[in-house]
Order: C-alpha cells, then structure tokens, then sequence
C-alpha cells in the first residue's frame, strides 16, 4: 500500500514538471527584443557616402532620404537657356567700341577748334570733317554757323570750353528729346508686333536676334517671325537665335508666302501670350517694284490680327549716304517708326545718326556695335557724343 502511495507522489510530481515545461515552452513570448522592419533601420554609411548622381539606391531606404534619381536621358542634351543682361546701361557698356570707331572725328574737330586763329581755311575743314562723317550737308552748315557764332563771342578758348561747346552742337542735331521708346509693350492680351525691313546683308536677321535678346533680358516673352522664305537658311539662322534664349519661331516651307508666314506668327503669339512679336523680312532693293509690294502685304496682313507697333528699317552704317534713298522707300511703302543702325562699330561715319533722323524724320532707336550676340543697344544721345568726343 506504502509503495501505492509512493508511485502515486512520483506520478503526480512528473506529471506536474511536464506541464510546467510545456507552460514554459508555449507561453508568448513577450520579453523578447522587437524585430524592426528593414525600412525603418538606420543606414549611417550610406549617409556618410552619398550614391554618385543617377546612381539607384537598392532597399533599406530610411523615409528621410530623396526618391531615387530618374535614370540620365540618352544622348538629348537640350543646351540651357541664356538670361542676356537687360537693356539698360548697354551703350555705357559699349561705349569703348563706339570711341574706336568715332573717336578720330572728334579728335580732328577738338583740334581744329582750339587753334588760336580760326580763318575760313580752317573753318572749311571743320566742315569738311563733318560730311566726311555722313553728317550731311545741311545739318554740317548749321553746326558750323553756330559754332562761328559761338566762338566769336567767346574768343579765347579752354579745351573744357571747346568740346562743351562741340559736345552743345553735336547734341543739337542728334536731338535728345527724340522719343527713341521701342513700342514692344503688349496691348492686354494682344502682343506687340515688331516688323523688321531692309535692303540685302545690313543685318535684319542679326538685329532680329539680338532685340530678341534684349527683350528676354528685359523680362519679356518673345516670339520669332522667319517671314525671310527665300532660303531656309535665313529661317534657320533666326531660330537658332530665338533657341538660345527660348524664344519659339515661327517659319514656313522655303518660297512660302511671307505675309501668311508673317500672320501665323502673330497668331501664334496672341496664343501663347507673349508679349512681344518679331518679325524678321528677307533683304529686298528698294528698286524692286514687286518685293516692296510684298512688304507693303506683310504689314497689311498682320494688320488684319494685330497692329504693327514698331517698324524698324535696318541700316548698315557703312553704306553710308547709299543708305538715304534706300530709306526713303522703304518708309513710303511701310512707313518706318524707327531706325536700328548696324556696324557702327565698323566705320567712323557715325554722322548718318544725325543725317538719317533728319532726312526720314524718325528716330535711330537701335545701333549695332559688333557680332556678338550682346551687341546691340537701345541708342543714347549723350552717349554716343561723349563716344566722339573722349571723356
Ligand atoms: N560688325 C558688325 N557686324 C554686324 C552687325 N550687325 C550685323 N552684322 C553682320 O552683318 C552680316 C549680315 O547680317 P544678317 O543679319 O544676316 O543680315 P540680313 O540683313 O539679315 O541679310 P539678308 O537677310 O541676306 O538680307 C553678318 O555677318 C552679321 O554678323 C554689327 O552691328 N556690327
Ligand atoms: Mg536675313
């Protein structure tokens, strides 16, 4: 009975250990350390060693980090636009290259008008000087009967007194009261249109380019016109302009009709709200009955969409007076609101500034002062006299 009993103790006490060990072995498990997700986990080396660029990151990302690089694009580099300096101040800027060219006149005058006896000898040079400059006959004679008059009142004379008196002169016949604005200010929704005419290579096209720099430096959103059909060429020389500093051109197939092309351009523009549409025209003589009829349409067609705000007559300075009659057409069949003259950098008849206004009664409004694609400057009076004159 004894050993009964002793069974039954032994029984019971196994029996109790076992169910404590399964107790022990099932229970949860709560004590134990917590697994993090993967994307939770710290990445110190990754953060002590940035990828390369374009180079993909692979899991274990914490959130903080940026969204993987897009893959590179293959072979499409889009060349960045240029931000060209604004139009205030250029002709400052430009001023050296404006004394290299016309510095030599005002030193010859300066010299000739300090000498102590000023016969007629030297005053018939004085003139000379003057139309050898472009300056144009009728205005040359009032600068040198103002100039006579002046000096006899003065008699003896500082070199201060000499070029104030020049630089007074001078100044009279350019006119700075001249409004020299370009019109190229939006009308509400409607863009402003900027028609660009002119005889064969006195640099439209370039000038085209360049304003439409000078406006993007400005703020303004440009849109390109290559009314220019009769050689691809000129349209691909325009749009390469407009391209770098993201100005859209609008061109037609090669012998298109330019006023259509000249329209599609406004209308384009009037669509994407620029503020401003230049339209570039292929070189024409004046002499040509037919293509300046075609000009004549240009502008009339616009006309029908929008107004011609601004029509700009490009004049090579160094055509000197050949340039008068070509203008004089011009501004009957278009009727010229201002003038923009290239290759000022390039000859020392600067004069044509003052023979130009007076023989066409518009204001020069653009000068050229080289090839480079900043060289071109809304014109300024003073400027451009102190150029002549040296400081
Ligand atoms: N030095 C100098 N060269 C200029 C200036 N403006 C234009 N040119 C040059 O003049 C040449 C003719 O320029 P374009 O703009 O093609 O002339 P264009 O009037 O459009 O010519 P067409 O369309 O053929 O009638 C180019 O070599 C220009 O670089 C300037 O202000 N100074
Ligand atoms: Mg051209």
């Amino acid at each position: 009975m004894e050993s009964y009993l002793g069974v039954i103790v032994i029984v019971a006490v196994v029996a109790l250990l076992a169910a404590g060990g399964l107790f022990l072995l099932l229970r949860p498990r709560r004590k134990a350390p917590p697994v993090k997700p993967p994307e939770t986990l710290p990445i110190p080396e990754e953060k002590e060693q940035p990828p390369a660029a374009g180079e993909e990151r692979e899991g274990g990302a914490t959130t903080t980090l940026p969204p993987p690089a897009p893959p590179a694009e293959p072979m499409v580099v889009a060349p960045p636009t240029e931000v060209p300096p604004p139009s205030a101040g250029r002709m400052v800027r430009l001023r050296s290259r404006l004394a290299r060219s016309q510095s030599t006149l005002g030193r010859g005058l300066l010299e000739l008008l300090s000498r102590d006896r000023l016969d007629d000898e030297v005053w018939d040079e004085i003139e000379e000087r003057l139309i050898t400059a472009d300056v144009g006959i009728a205005p040359t004679q009032v600068i040198v009967e103002e100039l006579r008059t002046r000096v006899k009142v003065l008699g003896s004379r500082t070199p201060a007194e000499v070029r104030a008196l020049l630089r007074e002169q001078l100044l009279a016949q350019i006119d700075p009261n001249l409004d020299r604005t370009l019109h190229v200010q939006k009308h509400g929704e409607r863009p402003a249109v900027v028609l660009v005419v002119g005889v064969n290579g006195t640099g439209k096209t370039t000038t085209t380019g360049k304003l439409a720099r000078v406006l993007v430096g400005d703020g303004k959103k440009v849109m390109l016109g290559a009314a220019d059909t009769f050689r691809a060429a000129a349209a691909d020389q325009l749009q390469t302009w407009g391209e770098r500093v993201g100005a859209d051109t609008v061109r037609g197939p090669e012998g298109a009709d330019p006023a259509s092309v000249a329209f599609d351009a406004v209308a384009k523009g009037m669509e994407e709200h620029v503020d401003t549409v230049i339209v570039d025209t292929a070189g024409r003589l004046h002499t040509k009955t037919g293509l300046m009829d075609e000009l004549g349409k240009v502008k009339r067609v616009i006309e029908k969409k929008a107004t011609v705000d601004e029509v700009l007559l490009v004049l090579d300075a160094t055509t000197g007076q050949n340039g008068m009659r070509q203008a004089q057409v011009f501004a009957e069949v278009v009727n010229i609101t201002g003038i923009a003259l290239t290759k000022l950098d390039g000859t020392a008849k600067g004069g044509i500034v003052i023979s130009v206004q007076r023989e066409l009664g518009v204001p020069v409004k653009l000068v050229g002062l080289g090839e480079g694609p900043d060289d071109l400057a809304p014109f300024d009076a003073e400027v451009f006299v102190d150029a002549i004159l040296g400081e």
